[in-house]
Parts: structure tokens; C-alpha cells; sequence
């Protein structure tokens, strides 16, 4: 645990500095660039449990869980003996394999929505494949999505998006044609007038509305209620298909997602994140009439080298597994409700403007007064001190996501010790901001 303020970074900074000149921006994802938050990345050696070690020897309590798989904590070794006791019958097939019967079943057991289930690599790929499958099922091709919202780095998703794209202030990215957007209508996170509004100016054209049903992407932000029962009904009325994007929080707000958690039913949901135990994975499914579209079943293509691998599905069983343990989410959920009351109470009491919460292993804040309902809300932020305070924190050992527009993540592994250090540190560095 660091407890100086001068963090020792010399071989992150070698590592990184070789890194730029070999991959755009020394990442192989734009928000591990610490672009919003400034100053120099910290190169991974490795995790385990809470924890993070970077290649100078720093600890550091984590929150970002490689944004979001390590729910049972990272390197958890029941999932790494799962690992190494399949590996030696090969890491690929590209052939049928019972153990994607196995996980699709646990997939399809969990999640309300899910009668049938594609697997992919990531979740964008599961995005992209969901929309396809919705203007197929409709014939329509407009679909809605919300400001902020962050579904994969597929063209059609990258309008007014969150993540990196909020993080980075990207427009609606260069390369993308604007015939490949012009499908793509937007509007304000829980405004279902609007929403109402779009699909009155576009009769008969809209195949569905895709979201995000606890928003991570803009930082959190939760449905308020009555949000994602109107977008049931309004969908329902005009012949639309409802789509939860539970790559982040499937399996985290609740064992079946956030459409157990708040009880309300998507006709497709996509997954990605957890159910891979860290090995790339994602995953589409829903309804048996709607899936029955996918070839080779139906004639909407989509395909994959590498999905449904046996790795890949072996690190997911596991995972998957050890959340089906009893009070499991309701550990995830105290431990994670302690933190967050913990953060804003001591923003309070050093006299800074915040807001947030949480649910289940996923949190936020903000530092604004609030409320925070959709992503101009969240824009209020000030980013610079979120800035000051990442950097502050990462000195005194505690790691989170590099920007303010994620979420938190915490995992089975994080104790009450680790919440009260976060803490400390916490007010430590809100006194000096
Ligand atoms: P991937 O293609 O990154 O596996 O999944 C895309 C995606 C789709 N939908 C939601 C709701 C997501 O949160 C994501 C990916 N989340 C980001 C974190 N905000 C991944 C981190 C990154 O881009 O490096």
C-alpha cells in the first residue's frame, strides 16, 4: 500500500514510452491511456483477488476489475485450476463443443430475457450482431439509443456514445459514414417523452430501442423509476423490439442482470464482460423466435472464429458458478453500499459537490450537487477535480477507472479493510483538492 504522494513509476513510464511507438497511443483500448485523467499510466505485472501490482512494485486496491470480469475477484484460483485443467485438450476447436452447451444453459437458466444464446468474442461484436438481428426480425432499420450509452465500437453505435468516445470528447468518430448513422436516433437517458416522440416522427421504421438499463458508460447513472416500464410499453406499442446491453451489468447488478433486478423483460440482451471470467467472450440472446433468425438456423448471418472457444467457455462456467453461492450479491452489494456512502459522506465533510450510488457491485460519482439523470447531467461534472482525484488516489494505492464517465466495479474479493483504506484515502485527498 503506497502511502507517499510521489508514486515510483520509472519502468511504467520506460514500458508505456516503448508502447506508443508500437501501438496508437501505447494501448490496445483508448481509456487505459489515462488521456482524461492525465499523467502517466500504470503498467499491470499482475492481479489477484482486490489487487493490482504494476511493473515498479506499486499495490493497489482495484476497482476497475478489468471493467467488470473479475466479480469474483482477479486470477480467482478456482477458475485458474478450471483453466488449467482443460487447456492440455487444446485452447481452439472451431468445432461443436459441450462446453458452450454448458454455459449457454447456465446463461439461459439466469436470465429472464434468454431462451436461445449466440456467443461471441466481446461485446461489441454482441451489439453489432443484436441490431442486425433486430432491423431482421422488424424489416425496419432506425434504431434508438441514448446519449451516453456505450454499445461496442461498431459504426452504427458510435453516436453521442459514452466510455472512451465520452471520455476522449470524440465526436461521432471519423470513418464512420454518415449513411451509417443517419439510421441511428438518439435521446436524453430516462426521458421516455422523448423516446415517445421519435418513434411518432418515425412511424413504422424503428426496429427497436437498445440501452443500457444501469448506465456505466457516462458514469453511473441509474433508470429512474417507471424508465425502463415505459420503454416496455412504448415498445410493445409500436411493434419494437426492447434491448438490454447487460455486457456490464449482467451477472453484477444481479445474478439474472438488471431486467431480474428491476423485473422488467427485454425481448434480446447482449452479455459480454463476466460471463467470460476474463478470456474474451460475448453473447446475444433472447427470445426463441427472434434467435431462430440466426444462421444457420435462420438467414441472418453472423460468425466467428474464436466463439465459443473452450477456454474461454471453461473460465466463464467457473465464474458463473462461484456467483451462484449463497449471499454472494448481497455481500457484493453491502460491501459496494459501504464504499459508496463512505465516498459521498466524506466529500460532504470536505466540502465537495458529489453525488452518486450503487447497485450491486457497480457504483459511481460525480463531482457535481446533482442529480445525475442522463449524460448532460453527468457533463455538469467537474472533470478536472476528478482528475486531481484519480491522481491523488493512485499515489495513496487505490485504482480507479481512469475517467469520469465509467463506472466502479468491485468484486467478492474486496473486504471491509479495503473500503475503510479507500476511504482514508479518499478523505486524504478530497482535504488537499
Ligand atoms: P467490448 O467490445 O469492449 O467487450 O464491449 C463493448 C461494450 C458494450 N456494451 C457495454 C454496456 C459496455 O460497457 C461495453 C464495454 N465497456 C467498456 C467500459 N466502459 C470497456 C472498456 C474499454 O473500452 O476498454
Amino acid at each position: 500500500m503506497v502511502t507517499t504522494t510521489n508514486l515510483k513509476t520509472n519502468k511504467s513510464e520506460e514500458i508505456f514510452a516503448a508502447a506508443q511507438k508500437l501501438m496508437p497511443g501505447g494501448v490496445n483500448s483508448p481509456v487505459r491511456a489515462f488521456k482524461s485523467v492525465g499523467g502517466q499510466p500504470i503498467v499491470f505485472d499482475r492481479v489477484k483477488g482486490a489487487y493490482v501490482w504494476d511493473v515498479d512494485g506499486n499495490q493497489y486496491i482495484d476497482y476497475v476489475g478489468s471493467w467488470g470480469p473479475a466479480i469474483c475477484g482477479h486470477a480467482h484460483p478456482d477458475v485458474l485450476k478450471a483453466l488449467h485443467d482443460v487447456i492440455d485438450k487444446g485452447t481452439s476447436f472451431g468445432a461443436p463443443c459441450y462446453l458452450e452447451n454448458v454455459l449457454a444453459q447456465m446463461v439461459i437458466d439466469a436470465v429472464p430475457s434468454i431462451e436461445m444464446v449466440r456467443f461471441v468474442n466481446s461485446g461489441t461484436e454482441a451489439c453489432m450482431a443484436v441490431l442486425r438481428l433486430m432491423r431482421a426480425f422488424t424489416g425496419r432499420d432506425k434504431v434508438i439509443k441514448f446519449e451516453g450509452c456505450y454499445h461496442g465500437h461498431a459504426d452504427m453505435f458510435l453516436v453521442k456514445a459514452g466510455s472512451g468516445v465520452a471520455t476522449l470528447g470524440l465526436p461521432d468518430s471519423p470513418g464512420v459514414p454518415k449513411t451509417t448513422t443517419q439510421d441511428t436516433l438518439t435521446a436524453p437517458y430516462n426521458d421516455l417523452e422523448a423516446v415517445k416522440a421519435l418513434f411518432v416522427e418515425n412511424p413504422d421504421q424503428i426496429a427497436g430501442v437498445i440501452l443500457e438499463p444501469v448506465v456505466g458508460n457516462a458514469g453511473f447513472i441509474p433508470p429512474d423509476a417507471g424508465f425502463l416500464e415505459g420503454l416496455r410499453e412504448i415498445t410493445r406499442d409500436y411493434g419494437a423490439l426492447l434491448v438490454f446491453d447487460e455486457v456490464m451489468t449482467g451477472f453484477r447488478i444481479a445474478y439474472g442482470g438488471a431486467q431480474q433486478k428491476f423485473g422488467v423483460t427485454p425481448d434480446l440482451t447482449t452479455l459480454g464482460k463476466i460471463i467470460g471470467g476474463g478470456l474474451p467472450v460475448g453473447a446475444y440472446g433472447g427470445r426463441q423466435d427472434i434467435m431462430s433468425m440466426v444462421a444457420p438456423a435462420g438467414p441472418m448471418y453472423q460468425a466467428g472464429t474464436l466463439s465459443g472457444n473452450p477456454l474461454a467457455m471453461t473460465a466463464g462456467i467457473k465464474t458463473l458458478e462461484l456467483l451462484q453461492r449463497p449471499e454472494a450479491y448481497e455481500e457484493l452489494d453491502r460491501v459496494t453500499k459501504r464504499l459508496a456512502d463512505g465516498m459521498l459522506a466524506v466529500a460532504k465533510e470536505t466540502g465537495h459537490a458529489a453525488c452518486g450510488g450503487q447497485i450491486s457491485g457497480m457504483f459511481g460519482f460525480f463531482f457535481t450537487a446533482g442529480p445525475v439523470h442522463n449524460y448532460e447531467d453527468a457533463k455538469q461534472s467537474d472533470a478536472t477535480k476528478f482528475a486531481r482525484f484519480h491522481r491523488g488516489m493512485l499515489e495513496r494505492g487505490v485504482y480507479l477507472a481512469p475517467s469520469q464517465f465509467e463506472a466502479g466495479f468491485t468484486s467478492l474479493a474486496h473486504t471491509d479493510e479495503d473500503i475503510d483504506r479507500t476511504l482514508a484515502a479518499a478523505r486524504d485527498v478530497m482535504s488537499s483538492l
